[in-house]
């Protein structure tokens, strides 16, 4: 199973409404399509999301960093030397989803070869993830107009709403009005994007306390380290760290200084060998996470089922898994259904999903 060849190829898929949130926007999904091949005639596929915002990639530099540095470090070595390459790949510092993405292809090669869904060589918990649908900046009335859209049509009652903005008493208005156009059968969280100050954040949660809510992520910034601690002490509810714990070791740093008491883990930027780790870790340490989406498209997706799916407890709650659902095409042969608010595994080998040659031929960029 030697790889022979690794393609990174820049595509570009509008979205038919915008996500906003704190830190940023997105309009489109120009991603990056990973491909990895093997001598024995086998395509792993991955995508890679740049969230600049987050990670400091963009497209461009996914491309390049694949093709001049992470191709010529794998290509000829078996893809079941996954530690070896993990040790290659992470000689170079950043570029997380560019790496994360190579390494998802290829765990699908390996299942593909061995005939096998990845979900069940990580872990095959369960066939299914329950999905929270995230909603975005808007107003009040459009913000629960989308959520009890989204819980008629695909049975979702997990919504996870964007906060951060300024004054805050506007997402305070609006978690108020989900609540109160929803009901109290739904599970509402929240996620700052790092958009508010921790004093701001801590008078948000308390006017919000009696919303019922389940988590607060990322309300401030981690890099304002007391601030952080001093509100994580006060806060009620598990306060998820996610885009100030994106590997092994910010995790650690940010559980233990007491900057957080949940991760959110995403194969977007960790993969399926990164976030084993990370997930073990919390495990370890009785911490609770929560399956995160990197605004993925229906590659990353199933990339997120396939793992959230493989554990007990990433499968114990609600997973991100529908911000594929405001983009206006995708790439898959077969698109995600999202049945009585849950997606099930692809039976197939690896990931268990193929793409499209038309589409992909009508959306890639490079030539
Ligand atoms: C999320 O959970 O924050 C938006 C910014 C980012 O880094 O990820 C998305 C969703
Ligand atoms: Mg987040």
């Amino acid at each position: 199973m030697k790889i022979t060849r690794v393609e990174a190829i820049p595509f570009a898929i509008p979205y038919r409404k915008p996500l906003r949130f704190a830190s940023g926007e997105v309009h489109a999904a120009e991603h990056v399509l990973v491909r990895v091949h093997t001598d024995d005639g086998l395509v792993g596929v991955a995508e890679a999301p740049p969230r600049p915002f987050t990670y400091g990639e963009t497209q461009e530099s996914i491309v390049a960093m694949i093709d001049k540095l992470f191709a010529p470090e794998v290509v000829g070595m078996s893809a079941l030397e996954r530690e070896a390459i993990h040790a290659r790949l992470h000689r170079t510092v950043g570029n997380p989803t560019a790496k994360a993405a190579l390494d998802m292809a290829l765990w699908d090669v390996i299942g593909k070869s061995l005939g096998q869904p990845v979900t069940d060589l990580l872990g095959g918990y369960t066939d299914r993830m329950r999905v929270s649908h995230m909603v975005g900046f808007a107003a009040p009335e459009q913000m629960v107009a989308e959520a009890e859209r989204i819980r008629a049509e695909y049975g979702i009652t997990t919504f996870k709403v964007k906060v951060g903005r300024r004054p805050y008493t506007v997402d305070v208005e609006a978690c108020r009005a989900l609540r109160a156009g929803l009901g109290d059968d739904v599970e509402l969280y929240v996620d700052g994007n790092r958009g508010w100050t921790a004093s701001e954040s801590a008078r948000a949660l308390q006017e919000m306390s009696d919303l019922g809510l389940t988590l607060a992520e990322e309300l401030c910034p981690a890099d304002d380290v007391l601030g952080r601690r001093w509100l994580v002490q006060r806060c009620e509810i598990p306060f998820v760290a996610d885009e100030s714990a994106t590997d092994p070791g910010e995790v650690t740093r940010e559980l233990l200084g007491g900057s957080a008491t949940a991760i959110s883990i995403k194969t977007a930027r960790t993969g399926f060998t990164t976030s084993q780790r990370v997930l073990f870790q919390c495990e370890g340490l009785g911490v609770e996470v929560v399956l995160g989406n990197q605004i993925d498209g229906q590659i990353g997706t199933m990339c997120g089922v396939a793992f959230g799916a493989a554990y007990r407890l990433t499968a114990q709650r609600a997973g991100e898994l529908s911000n594929f659902l405001d983009m206006s095409d995708d790439l898959l042969t077969e698109p995600i259904r999202i049945n009585g608010g849950a997606v099930p595994v692809r039976p197939g080998p690896g990931i268990g999903i193929d793409i499209d040659p038309d589409k992909l031929a009508h959306y890639r960029q490079d030539g």
